[in-house]
């Protein structure tokens, strides 16, 4: 088993392949983070070139997501037997209206595995279940995560949420999502913006530093 042919099982949406190939890599000694890296994502990368192109539908990129999850589910144990001493609270959750969670939930692995304690309030996340989730967990790092150009103005919502319940100054604010931007994050007063999982660790690095 190698990066492409794992990758290809993600394509095919094939749950017991990419589960089967996930534990012979890890049995193989690969490193885990590459598998997410250099396998599961590239796979679900090309499923959203398919989709867009209107060569895959819906049913089959659920299928693809959950192959994938699949894999990641192999993997974050792992991930987690490091134990590290907590670097702060996040709270991560994708905005209202939206519902892929493959991202966040990547971005949400790689902090608990790099120390920080995470809470994930999941999908679908009003502006005011984020102000309840940060009265109630404290958190130094709120975490929005939007993949769809129609949810993203609810990052701007939530951050107005916070700023009227006086708890905007009490957080920093990290953002993330395929259409959302640097430049976005300046237009909406969020305190930054990360493109990827890793990137997220290290902006939330620096915040909590
Ligand atoms: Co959706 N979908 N989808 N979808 N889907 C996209 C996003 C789309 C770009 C596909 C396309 O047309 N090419 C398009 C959005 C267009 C737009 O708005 N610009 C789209 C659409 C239109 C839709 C529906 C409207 C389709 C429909 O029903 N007609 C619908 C909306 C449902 C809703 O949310 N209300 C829909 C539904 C779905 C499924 C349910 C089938 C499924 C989601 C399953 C799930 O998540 N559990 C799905 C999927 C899988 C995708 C694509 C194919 C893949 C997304 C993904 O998981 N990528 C996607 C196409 C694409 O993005 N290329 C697409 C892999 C993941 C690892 O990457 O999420 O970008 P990503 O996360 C990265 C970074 O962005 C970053 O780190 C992650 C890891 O490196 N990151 C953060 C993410 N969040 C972060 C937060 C941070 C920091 C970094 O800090 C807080």
């Amino acid at each position: 088993m190698n990066f492409i042919e794992l990758s290809e099982h993600v394509l095919a949406g094939n749950v017991s392949k990419v589960a089967e190939g996930t534990k012979i890599m890890l049995e193989q000694g690969v490193d885990p983070l590459s598998i997410i890296n250099e396998a599961l994502i590239p796979g679900m990368n090309t499923v959203g070139v398919l989709f867009k192109k209107g060569d895959m539908f819906v049913p089959e990129v659920m299928r693809c997501a959950k192959a994938m999850s699949g894999g990641v589910a192999l993997i974050k144990p792992l991930l987690a037997e490091i134990d590290i001493p907590s670097r702060g609270t996040v709270i991560m959750a994708t905005v209202k209206g939206d519902l892929h969670d493959i991202g966040k939930n990547l971005v949400v692995m790689m902090l608990e595995s790099q120390g920080f304690k995470v809470v994930d309030l999941g999908v679908n996340i009003t502006p005011e279940q984020f102000v309840a989730g940060v009265e109630k967990h404290k958190p130094q790092v709120v975490g929005m995560s939007a993949l769809l150009t129609t949810t993203m103005t609810s990052m701007s919502e939530t951050i107005k949420a916070l700023e009227k319940a006086n708890l905007r100054e009490q957080v920093k604010i990290m953002i993330g999502g395929a259409p959302v931007t640097s430049a976005y994050a300046t237009q909406i007063g969020a305190d930054g913006y990360a493109p990827d999982a890793g990137s997220a660790v290290e902006l939330c690095g620096r915040f909590v530093s």
